[in-house]
């Protein structure tokens, strides 16, 4: 009998997705590249289970029923193309090769349209939710060639996360690298939202000396409502966490992040795009800053601030934090969204935005009851142009700006850094401004580079240039945007 998909790469991720798949009633074939891995798992996990173990790529092709479904789950980067390279010969017109790792979108752009000239389909797709998504139900971002879609749409629904209302959070993303895109932009807002939750616990910690205990029924209570979210819930609970000599765990753990670098490839594609993701920018940046922990231990000694007690009112602090908190998500939402629109354009992918939202609605880190409201918004207007505009968005940030205000306010007179917080307020102070002091930006560029400007008393699309000194030419450099 064969089998209904075959997987290869049995590390963490590859073992849990088979598991989950055959939990599911497909009967799966495994490969790894080093085969005692197969038969650990053929004799140990999978002991009794619908498993085909395959010993070389040839035996693992023949055992599959036709078309092929051949979900890869190795190391992003050179082993996905070598890989791809021993199995072409191997497939026949119409089989389909997954790629399930966390591959840049532009390999996945150049496998797609490698395997299709072979005569075969590929998909590329973001895998989220870890070890324990992959078992359970993860979220899945399917891209690539769309011919795939029907053959593997009921294994990946089948497999992956349910939201509230029993919906898969697995959908079709678009063309060629549309699914890998998806992922990194999801991964970029994780970098976001875990950035604007340490920020609130820096001010709860540092303005108002909470305590960890403390924090964790604040972060709990919020949980329950509008911030329901994964990692607000395991922020409650990393909170409430004590080892076996009473100790809290988080108050042992060195302040200086580490990255993979899939924040950086978001921040990186919008500077391309020309987009501003100035909140996951940011995000990344404290990541960075963290990072350099003894060159800001001897800056501490250095460099004293000039600050001011807090003289506020501590529960309106908390509750102005709420509201910043949830406000600059919004801002990073919004920011995602634009970026993910303007790739679209580029990359030419018809994205489904509400389709998103409903597919990071469960199984992934970014999970939240936040999404869902995404989704309504992106159904009542699929062509958003930002999710500032939809009206439920619209009035939350409006009516939760002076709270938001207070916050930051509080934070920089008390000198504690908040990077994403600010920086989503100055984004919506710049997106909602009719005028911006770029009128004086080109007048600078026309005084030193001739790079001429536009009018407000002429016609968009004319450009002028003023002789500033008295002794410059009438040449003009050539204007362009960038
Ligand atoms: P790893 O990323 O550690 O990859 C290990 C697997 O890749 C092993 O099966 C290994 O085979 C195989 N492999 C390598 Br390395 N080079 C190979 C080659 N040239 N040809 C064939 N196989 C090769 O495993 P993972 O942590 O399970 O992640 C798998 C993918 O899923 C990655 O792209 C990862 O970024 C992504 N991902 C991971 C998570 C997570 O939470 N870990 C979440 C979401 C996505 P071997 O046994 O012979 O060395």
């Amino acid at each position: 009998e064969f089998a209904d998909v075959g997987l290869i790469g049995l590390a963490v991720m590859g073992e849990n997705l088979a598991l989950n798949m055959e939990s599911r009633g497909f009967r799966v074939a495994v490969f790894n590249r080093t085969t005692a891995r197969v038969d650990d798992f053929i004799q140990g996990r999978a002991k009794g289970k619908r498993f085909i173990g395959t010993h070389d790529l040839k035996e693992f092709v023949g055992s599959l029923q036709k078309p092929r479904k051949i979900v890869m789950l190795v190391k992003a980067g050179a082993a996905v193309d070598q890989l791809i390279d021993q199995l072409l010969p191997l497939l026949e017109r119409g089989d389909i090769l997954i790629d399930g790792g966390n591959s840049l979108f532009t390999d996945t752009i150049r496998r797609t349209k490698r395997v299709e000239e072979s005569g075969m389909l590929f998909v590329g797709s973001g895998v989220s939710g870890g070890e324990e998504g992959a078992l359970h139900g993860p979220s899945l971002m399917p891209g690539g060639s769309a011919a795939a879609w029907p053959h593997i749409k009921p294994i990946f629904q089948a497999i992956a996360a349910r939201t509230p209302d029993g919906e898969p959070c697995c959908d079709w993303m678009g063309e060629n690298g549309a699914g890998h895109f998806v992922k990194m932009v999801h991964n970029g807002i994780e970098y976001g939202d875990i950035q604007l939750i340490c920020e609130t616990y820096d001010v709860m910690k540092r303005v108002l000396g909470m305590s960890n205990a403390e924090m964790r029924d604040v972060f709990a209570e919020w949980n329950s409502a509008e911030l329901d979210s994964y990692l607000i819930e395991i922020t409650r609970d990393i909170l409430g966490f004590v080892d076996k000599n009473g100790e809290a765990t988080v108050d042992k753990i060195l302040d200086a992040a580490g990255q993979k670098g899939t924040g950086k490839w978001t921040v990186i594609e919008s500077l391309d795009e020309g987009t501003p993701l100035t909140l996951i920018g940011e995000a990344v940046f404290a990541r960075a800053l963290s990072a350099a922990k003894e060159e800001r231990v001897n800056a501490s000694k250095q460099l004293k601030p000039v600050v001011s007690e807090f003289k506020g009112e501590r529960k309106q602090l908390i509750d102005d934090l709420r509201q910043a908190l949830y406000a600059s998500k919004i801002i990073s939402y919004a920011q995602g969204y634009q970026l993910m629109r303007a790739a679209a354009k580029t990359y030419q992918w018809n994205l489904n935005y509400g389709g998103i939202a409903l597919v990071w609605r469960a199984g992934c880190i970014i999970r939240s009851a936040f999404l869902g409201d995404i989704k309504k918004a992106f159904q009542r207007d699929p062509q958003l142009v930002n999710l500032l505009l939809d009206p439920f968005f619209r009035d939350a940030v409006s009516t939760r700006q002076a709270g938001w205000r207070r916050a930051i306010v509080a934070a920089v007179q008390s000198g504690i850094p908040v990077p994403c917080m600010s920086a989503a307020l100055s984004y919506f102070d710049g997106y909602r401004a009719e005028r911006l002091p770029a009128n004086l930006l080109q007048a600078q560029r026309d005084f030193f580079g001739a790079h001429t400007y536009e009018r407000i008393d002429q016609p968009r699309g004319q450009f002028f240039h003023t002789d500033w000194t008295g002794h410059g030419g009438a040449t003009t450099s050539r204007s362009y945007s960038a």
